[in-house]
C-alpha cells in the first residue's frame, strides 16, 4: 500500500513541474497596436468689461487727454485656447496695413485723422481677473502687475503689442524690432503649451481661459481725433 501511494505522488509532482517550465500559449492582437488621436486646435476670444466682467462690443478707453501717458482699457480680452498639439503658442499682434509705409514701427492704435500717428499698446496676461494698475510703460521693471497663475501670483511687466509690419530700426543695432525677429524670440507669445498643459508668457502654469489686459500710450496723441485698430491672435501649432 505504501509503495503505490508514493508512486502516485511522484507522478503528480512531475506533471506540475513540466507545466510551469515549458507550457506557454501566446496569442497576439497583431504586430502593431493602433489608436488614432484627433487633433484639437481651437481659439476664441470675448471682450469683457473690467467693472462687471460682462461681454461688451469692443475694447475701449474713456476719452483721453494727450498727456495721459499709459492708460489701461476699460475692458479686457478673455482668451480660450485648446490644443493637444506637441507644441503650440498664441501670438498677439496688430496688422495696421493702413499705417504710413515710412513708419518703422506700426504697432498701436492708428490715428483716424492721419496715417502716421500711433498710440502704442501694451499687454499683460493673467490666469484669472486681477487688479492691474492703471499705469506703467511696457518693459519698465519699476512698474509691475500682480497677475494670477495656476498656483499663485507673480509680478509681470507690460509688454508691447507688436505689429506684423514692424521693421528693424537701424539706429538701434543692439535690438531687432522687426515682427519676424520679435516672433522668433517669443516676444509676441502670450501663452504656449503642448498636449499636457499650458504656461503664461512668464513660464507660469495656467488653465484656459486667460485674461489679457491692454493699455494704450497717449502721450503723443493729438486731440479731437479717434485712435483705433484691431488686435489679432494666432494659434500657432506643430
Ligand atoms: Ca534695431
Amino acid at each position: 500500500m505504501n509503495g503505490k501511494i508514493n508512486l502516485l505522488l511522484i507522478l503528480l509532482l512531475s506533471a506540475a513541474m513540466r507545466a510551469s517550465a515549458a507550457d506557454v500559449m501566446q496569442v497576439s492582437t497583431g504586430s502593431i497596436l493602433s489608436a488614432q488621436v484627433a487633433a484639437v486646435n481651437s481659439i476664441s476670444i470675448k471682450v469683457k468689461s473690467i467693472a462687471a466682467n460682462s461681454v461688451v462690443p469692443q475694447l475701449a478707453w474713456d476719452t483721453q487727454t494727450s498727456d495721459a501717458g499709459w492708460v489701461k482699457a476699460n475692458s479686457y480680452i478673455e482668451l480660450t485656447v485648446n490644443s493637444n498639439s506637441a507644441a503650440w503658442n498664441v501670438d498677439i499682434y496688430t496688422n495696421n496695413t493702413g499705417a504710413d509705409s515710412s513708419l518703422l514701427q506700426k504697432n498701436g492704435l492708428l490715428c483716424s485723422a492721419t496715417s502716421t500717428l500711433l498710440a502704442p499698446l501694451g499687454w499683460v496676461i493673467s490666469d484669472s481677473p486681477a487688479a492691474i494698475p492703471n499705469t506703467g510703460a511696457p518693459g519698465s521693471s519699476s512698474v509691475t502687475n500682480t497677475i494670477n497663475y495656476n498656483g499663485g501670483t507673480y509680478s509681470a511687466m507690460w509688454t508691447y503689442v507688436k505689429d506684423k509690419g514692424d521693421l528693424d530700426d537701424p539706429s538701434t543695432p543692439a535690438n531687432n524690432e522687426s515682427w519676424a525677429a520679435s516672433q522668433a524670440a517669443g516676444y509676441t507669445s502670450v501663452i504656449y503649451g503642448n498636449s499636457v498643459g499650458q504656461n503664461l508668457a512668464y513660464l507660469k502654469p495656467a488653465v484656459s481661459p486667460e485674461i489679457i489686459y491692454i493699455e494704450g500710450g497717449f502721450n503723443y496723441a493729438i486731440g479731437g481725433t479717434a485712435y483705433q485698430t484691431q488686435i489679432n491672435f494666432d494659434l500657432v501649432f506643430q
